[in-house]
């Protein structure tokens, strides 16, 4: 079998890559220099000294100076004119002596830290300290991606997920240079955010789920820090109320948003397309004012997800009128609207962001309205399928998606007749209505996670063949991070993976 890769195990695999002869050795005495002014740069350095230390036992001090590095050193430095590194890109020189992360921004800067990581055994990202030896290969690197949207999707509507569970995803989403989480916070199983203008939302419509659990929802307070622990690992976090379907929970909870005024019971079931808002009452705009306008305080970043999907007790000429006064009522609040691909059958604002599921010819109807897209094909990244015919947890509807199938695919042939620029980029939805417990969402999206990751981020040029040798390195990694993921078959996992998870 095939061992060693011919490309350093770095998943998504960077544009560039040069190795060369002999190895940096990352020793106890080893310091992390920071060459510039900027402060969010430090913060990158001290984000990676903290990674490092607790397997290495180092002390790793982190300083920031003009002073000349010594032998052991690793050096981050902001280097703003160099153009070709774009606004997340950056370059590793691992030489024997040092070695030199590089960036124009502080996201670049922190992308060169997490391939620094992923240089590194397996074992730096063990919680315990480890016996080393911490040694890299001399390689430069230079790196950058190719979209600007790299996400993930979670649905804590069906199941609740609380902050500190998602916040563990969020690390594991920056170790692979993903940017967008997108929570799917409404259904028609669950309300998960709180708005004190709206108080029985959380009051009645959090305490359900899909077969009847507890539920749970996101203070105001908790579900900030999530968002603020989000930004520091450059991930921006894109909340999503779904409407004018998948609302029973908002219409259980406020009787007067229904048409005839009389709130349904809670549902925990797993249908869909059967809930709509009242089209023609005008409390239902006051209400998406209130919401929108609240979870636009709490998103520092531009854009709203305002669903849109399997509207199917929406009347069609209602769903249109719906989808255009949303999108003045996003825009008022300061956003961009993102929508899954149903809203092309209404006007779209030239500003909208359009998801596609399901339908390319809903999407080439978004583009030739002006939209940009984001991609989330169902048959190849819906964290949610199962992986095969033995998978325990996932659905089905899509089909079953493998490892490979999940990662051998090429965005730009997704959807007929559109052009690069068209495209924002890739993200993976994860579908919780099989899944309410770390091991299960763990188990659904790793390893398939790191194939959509690097269909984001990295050229054209990717082979299955050559990822299976990289991602079988990740292996050893996912476990030392305490990741419970598929050990599918058809990656030459190394032999301490417990194989067939
Ligand atoms: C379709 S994808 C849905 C969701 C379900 C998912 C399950 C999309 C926009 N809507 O409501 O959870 O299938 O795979």
């Amino acid at each position: 079998m095939s061992r060693a890769p011919a490309f350093p195990p770095v998943i998504p695999k960077p544009l560039a890559v040069a190795p060369g002869r002999g190895a940096f050795a990352l020793g106890p005495s080893a310091r992390i220099l920071v060459h510039a002014e900027d402060p969010e740069a430090a913060r990158v350095a001290r984000s990676l000294a903290g990674r490092l230390r607790p397997a290495t036992g180092y002390r790793l001090p982190v300083t920031r100076t003009r002073r000349e590095p010594v032998a052991g050193d690793v050096v981050l430095r902001l280097v703003a004119g160099d153009r070709s590194l774009g606004d997340e890109g950056y370059r590793v020189r691992v030489g024997p002596d040092l070695a030199r992360l590089e960036a124009r921004t502080p996201a670049g800067l922190f992308y060169a830290a997490q391939t620094l990581r992923q240089l590194l055994p397996a074992a730096i990202d063990s919680g315990r300290r480890q016996p080393g030896p911490w040694q890299v290969g001399v390689v430069t690197i230079h790196d950058r991606p190719r979209f600007v949207w790299r996400g993930l999707m979670l649905d804590v509507a069906r199941h609740f997920f609380d902050v500190g569970e998602v916040k563990r995803l969020v690390d594991l989403m920056a170790l692979y240079k993903l940017n967008r989480l997108h929570l799917h916070l409404t259904d028609d199983q669950g309300w998960r955010i709180a708005v004190p203008s709206w108080p029985n939302l959380t009051r009645v419509g959090a305490r359900t789920a899909v077969g009847g659990g507890p539920g749970g929802h996101y203070t105001r307070r908790r579900y900030a820090e999530l968002v603020a622990y989000a930004r520091r690992r450059f991930v921006d976090v894109v909340p999503e109320v779904d409407m004018p379907g998948h609302v029973n929970a908002a219409l259980a909870s406020y009787s007067e948003l229904s048409c005839d005024g009389v709130a349904p019971a809670p549902y925990t079931g797993i249908d869909v397309g059967f809930s709509s808002l009242c089209i023609g009452k005008e409390l239902t705009y006051a209400f998406l004012d209130d919401v929108l306008g609240e979870l636009a305080a709490l998103t520092p970043g531009p854009y709203l997800h305002v669903g849109g999907d399997e509207a199917l007790s929406t009347e069609p000429d209602d769903y249109r009128f719906f989808v255009e006064r949303v999108q003045r009522i996003v825009r008022s609040r300061g956003k961009r609207a993102i929508l899954w691909e149903e809203a092309a059958r209404a006007r779209l604002r030239r500003t909208a962001v359009v998801q596609h599921w399901r339908d390319p010819e809903l999407a080439a109807r978004a583009v030739a309205q002006g939209a940009k897209l984001v991609l989330s094909p169902s048959t190849r990244v819906y964290l949610d399928m199962k992986y095969d015919a033995r998978s325990p947890l996932g659905l089905e509807w899509a089909g079953r998606t493998s490892v490979r199938t999940s990662y051998d695919w090429e965005p730009a042939d997704v959807v007929e007749g559109i052009a690069e620029r068209d495209i924002l980029g890739v993200e993976a939805p994860l579908w919780s209505e099989t899944i309410d417990t770390r091991a299960g969402l763990d188990w659904l999206a790793f390893p398939r996670l790191l194939g959509v990751a690097e269909a984001g981020w990295s050229q054209r040029r990717r082979t299955w063949r050559e990822y299976r040798t990289r991602l079988a390195e990740h292996g050893p990694r996912l476990e030392a991070l305490g990741v419970g993921f598929h050990a599918d078959p058809a990656v030459p996992w190394r032999s301490e993976v417990s194989a067939g998870r």
